[in-house]
């Protein structure tokens, strides 16, 4: 970093000291508060119920009689951080085992005059800057007491319910020998937030829980455009004050995600990728498609494409089809930035390393020690892979822009496949459609 970046992280970004204390304290940054300790070290046993004291559990049963259980502990980078997440959807007879852990890794801010370039998890006080919430913003939920290291309790993590609309609908038509019943029912989700000051922004870091056993997770910026970054008069941004006026220079947010997969509460677990391939018809006839599995055994940096997938399979579970348990990875709108060797993909599967455990700028692991997930990527046997996901948003400045900043999403699905035999929402009425529909009952 040359002297001007140092100078402009400490006028725009930085609080005088903080940054040096909180390192100086925590050493070799996995500082971390709560029972479950860094995620890391998690144990391998099976999370078949969160076994957090109570202080660190969050359970809540949803629509249709699903289960969500977890632990939660903080960390004084990434700062929420869910463990031993199971999900247990009626018909299950104990609880499935999803994630071992899961949080935040990296939110890379680069402008795009390459005169700033920030790593807010890691290098502002994005982890310190625990927001304490008040009563409205987490409606008709509960607001947890976090210890923040270095900094004492602060009231910041919301867990509540949230309506999702249609959790699936059905004419059973009465023309196809159906008995006319119309079956509906409205999704509701677990949600569990936090707010982190990042500087000028704030970050909602947000996790979602649904009754059909997806998992949502998706960051909000808002707060304020950095005062110190209306340098944008060279192109490269906007102008949102009068007339020409206050051009916000443009940036980007590379918002980074580690997920360290415990299906069925084994670390073990098989990496696939899908691709489809459309062939119009030469003679007129109807387009064919053809689908390809491609067993992903050794790390992997990946990149999205229309028709491509990946699932993280379990290497122990089945479901009652004998079909094994998966979850699909489902990325949600980006702006790849390709402007860093970490930036360049969408997600990577390494094989997991406990010192592993920030996207880029990582902290923890020896010195000279490779530094981002690219590097991490170099070919090993997948037999326990981490997941990362990089998401980006390329921020051009807009009117709207002040002030609060409305808040901007970014994030990714993770989507049962095979978790269990049918929707675990079934209603009692259509349990035997399981297969072929039977035509005519
Ligand atoms: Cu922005």
């Amino acid at each position: 970093m040359d002297a001007s970046h140092g100078n402009r992280l400490s006028r725009a970004r930085r609080r005088a000291g903080t940054v040096l204390a909180v390192s100086a304290l925590i050493g070799a940054g996995l500082a971390a508060a709560g029972p479950a300790g860094p995620a890391a070290a998690a144990p391998k046993a099976p999370a078949a119920a969160a076994d957090c004291s109570a202080a660190y559990k969050i359970e809540q049963t949803v629509d249709g009689g699903t289960t969500w259980r977890m632990c939660w502990h903080y960390n004084t980078y990434s700062g929420l951080i869910l463990d031993k997440i199971s999900y247990q959807p009626k018909g299950e007879p104990k609880p499935i085992p999803v994630l071992t852990s899961a949080r935040l890794a990296q939110i890379h801010v680069p402008y795009d005059d390459g005169d700033a370039e920030f790593q807010d998890v890691t290098d502002t006080d994005f982890g310190q800057a625990l927001q304490p919430l008040q009563a409205g913003e987490c409606p008709g939920g509960t607001i947890k007491t976090v210890k923040v290291p270095d900094r004492g309790n602060v009231k910041g993590l919301c867990t509540t319910t949230r309506a999702r609309g249609h959790a699936y609908r059905l004419t059973h038509d009465q023309s196809t020998g159906g008995n006319g019943k119309v079956y509906t029912a409205q999704g509701k989700d677990l949600l569990v937030y936090t707010v982190n000051k990042a500087s000028w922004y704030e970050y909602i870091t947000e996790w979602r829980f649904s009754s059909d056993g997806t998992i949502t997770s998706n960051v909000g910026a808002t707060g304020s455009l950095s005062p110190f970054d209306f340098d944008g008069g060279d192109g490269r941004g906007w102008p949102i004050g009068k007339g020409d006026q206050a051009k916000a220079e443009s940036h980007s947010h590379n918002v980074f995600w580690r997920l360290n997969f415990g299906l069925d509460g084994s670390p073990k677990a098989k990496v696939e990728q899908y691709d489809s391939k459309v062939t119009p018809s030469a003679n007129g006839g109807s387009p064919t498609t053809k689908t390809t599995r491609t067993p992903v055994t050794k790390e992997l940096t990946g990149d999205r494409k229309d028709m491509r997938w990946w699932r993280v399979v379990s290497a122990t579970g089945k479901n009652k089809d004998k079909h094994p348990r998966s979850y699909e990875i489902v990325p949600g709108a980006s702006n790849k930035h390709i402007g860093r060797p970490y930036t360049k993909h969408d997600v990577y599967f390494t094989e997991y390393k406990k010192c592993e455990q920030y996207a880029s700028a990582n902290i923890g692991c020896p010195n000279g020690y490779p530094k981002s997930v690219d590097k991490w990527s170099n070919g090993e046997t997948l037999k326990h892979p981490i997941t990362w996901v990089n998401i980006g948003f390329h921020h051009i400045a807009r009117d709207e822009d002040q002030q609060p900043m409305p808040v901007h999403w970014q994030g990714f699905a993770l989507a049962p496949r095979d978790v269990t035999a049918m929707n675990p929402l079934t209603p009692q009425d259509l349990a035997g459609h399981n297969g072929q529909i039977p035509i005519g009952n």
